[in-house]
């Protein structure tokens, strides 16, 4: 008999001195929960350049059929869908261990960047038909994502597994206490709806037999 697909989700525990992040908040939401006949698996990963990657070697090790990494990004104001991976982790604030590395590659001699596996603009425009704002992304930074992000493409490069990274805006309680000019903020309901749409979609572009991206799948308009 067929198997069911598996997805693994990864979210973020908090850093930067909050006590939320709507990665970690969303993908605990859709633990153990079944999209479109798949089987989700949350996975918090550590805040922790030192500690990520292991974390997240671990889960891959039994390797799903698709992995969507999450992460908290303040300021952005919609589901941002990353396209590319870089090979650099240059962190603009300490990690949650105080470890803050500047101009270090994530992979000593791996190459200089890895493009998403899952169809960005696909996705992106399945979720705007679903109404939840999203858009295509050109940097998931240089900070705890980016390096989970590179690892995450380069762990699995060439396995057939669809895998990429979402940056999501901060959830409201965030926002009302953040310093500074006021940031964009989605309620935490609307972020697990709009990653469960992701999922689902990502399951029907998987049934469709369409393979990995690794380039653009057509034009936004
Ligand atoms: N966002 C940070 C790291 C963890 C998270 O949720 C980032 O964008 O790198």
């Amino acid at each position: 008999m067929l198997q069911p697909m598996r997805i693994l989700l990864t979210g973020f525990e908090p850093f930067g001195g909050q006590s939320l992040n709507p990665s970690w908040e969303v993908a605990r939401a859709l633990h153990g929960v079944w999209v479109a006949g798949a089987q989700v698996t949350a996975l918090q990963l550590p805040c922790v350049f030192a500690q990520a990657l292991a974390t997240l070697q671990q889960a891959l090790a039994d390797v799903p059929d698709i992995v969507l990494a999450l992460g908290q990004a303040e300021g952005r104001c919609d589901f941002s869908v990353e396209r590319v991976a870089i090979n650099v982790l240059d962190a603009r604030i300490p990690d949650n261990a105080g470890q803050q590395p500047i101009d270090i590659p994530v992979s000593a001699g791996g190459p200089a960047a890895y493009f998403s596996t899952l169809p960005i603009k696909s996705l992106v425009l399945g979720l705007k038909a679903a109404g939840f704002p999203a858009s295509v992304s050109p940097s998931a930074g240089s900070f705890v994502c980016n390096q989970v992000f590179y690892a995450l493409q380069h762990t699995l490069a060439g396995r057939g597994v669809h895998s990429g990274f979402v940056h999501l805006p901060l959830l409201p309680e965030q926002a009302a206490q953040w310093p500074g000019p006021a940031l964009p903020s989605w309620p935490v309901g609307l972020q697990i709806a709009g990653v469960q749409q992701a999922l689902a979609l990502l399951v029907a572009h998987r049934q469709q037999g369409l393979g990995d991206v690794a380039w653009g799948d057509g034009a936004l308009n």
